[in-house]
């Protein structure tokens, strides 16, 4: 400034890109679309000793159980275990300080001002926390809890009405000697459940976090729907909700298999299917623990 002292503003802060836990997401799909996230950047301070506006910080929400890994260095950051906690993956920038506070009594006029801070930057990998290896998907009343409670120690209700099951059970299911698979018994499925009819929201929240799906389809003679189309409704919802969701490694098995009638209803299943359907029977005890193993082999395949 003529004939005035060194005036030139701080330049303000650049903006963090942070991580909140909310209970309002129940995916990461959508963040793993974009590759790069950027704070704004802090603006330039000006004359008259007028420092820069600070950059607005980068919220990103993020599903309850979401871990944070350092990419590089495939090290837990974080946990998001709980609402609203938040996490600053990369903080922003210090804004320069102006020419203002380089003057000395010997150095009246500097004609140099700091340089501002790079912000930081951070390659993380997000995962969410498997609520289970195998999550269990069919139409109300496919059999979905009475296998739980037949492979598990977990106790669901269980009834011939749909809509038993309100919220998710999760069993530890022992394979051998040795081995275990955490199987979760969700909500019923219905047509429009991706919309919200039923326990849809409930339901679909919860097979995100499920490694693979097993899909049961009620083959009794007693069935209300006739299988193809049992399975092609539960079909069209994972579908619907996302590509990523119907990709799923899933399995389908032939529920109530316990009579010649409902061995044919799931022979033909698997023909128009064209993939394998798994029969077993929970009143029975048949077939049970081929599908365990099946389902065992399906997550472990997954996970690598
Ligand atoms: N005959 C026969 N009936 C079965 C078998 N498994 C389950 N059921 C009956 O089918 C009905 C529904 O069983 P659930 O296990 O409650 O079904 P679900 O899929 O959990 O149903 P929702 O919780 O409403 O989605 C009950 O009356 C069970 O007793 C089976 O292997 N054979
Ligand atoms: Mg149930």
């Amino acid at each position: 400034m003529p004939k005035g002292g060194p005036d030139g503003g701080d330049g303000g802060l650049g903006g963090s890109v942070i991580l909140r836990a909310s209970a309002q997401e129940n995916s990461l799909l959508k963040l793993g679309r974009r590759k790069h996230y950027l704070a704004e950047n802090g603006r330039p301070g000006g004359p008259s000793n007028k420092s820069g506006k600070s950059g607005e910080d980068l919220v990103l929400d993020v599903p309850i159980g979401t871990q944070v890994f350092d990419a590089d260095h495939h090290n837990l950051l974080f946990d998001l275990a709980t609402e609203a906690l938040t996490l600053v993956v990369a903080k922003g920038g210090r804004g320069g300080k102006g020419n203002q506070h380089f003057a000395t009594s010997v150095r009246q006029t500097p004609r140099f001002a700091q340089a501002g801070e790079e912000g930081e930057k951070l390659r993380v990998r997000l995962e969410l926390k498997l609520f289970a290896e195998v999550g269990l998907v069919g139409l109300p009343n496919a059999g979905k809890s009475t296998f739980l409670s037949k492979v598990t120690a977990a106790t669901p209700k269980i009834a011939d009405y749909p809509f038993t099951t309100l919220v998710p059970q999760v069993g530890i299911a022992t394979i051998g000697d040795y081995d275990t698979l955490v199987i979760a018994d969700l909500p019923g499925l219905i047509e429009g459940a991706s919309e919200g009819a039923g326990l849809g929201h409930r339901f679909l929240k919860h097979v995100e976090r499920c490694r693979v799906l097993l899909q049961l389809v009620d083959c009794s003679p007693l069935a209300e729907d006739e299988p193809m189309h049992a399975f092609r409704v539960v079909d069209a919802e994972l579908a619907k909700r996302s590509p990523e969701m119907h990709a799923k490694p899933r399995l389908v098995a032939a529920s109530k298999c316990e009579s010649e009638e409902a061995e044919e209803c799931a022979a033909k299943l698997e023909r128009e299917l064209g993939l394998p359907v798994l029969r077993f029977s929970s009143a029975t005890g048949q077939g049970l623990d081929a599908l365990l193993r099946a389902a065992q082999s399906l997550a472990r395949h997954a996970q690598s």
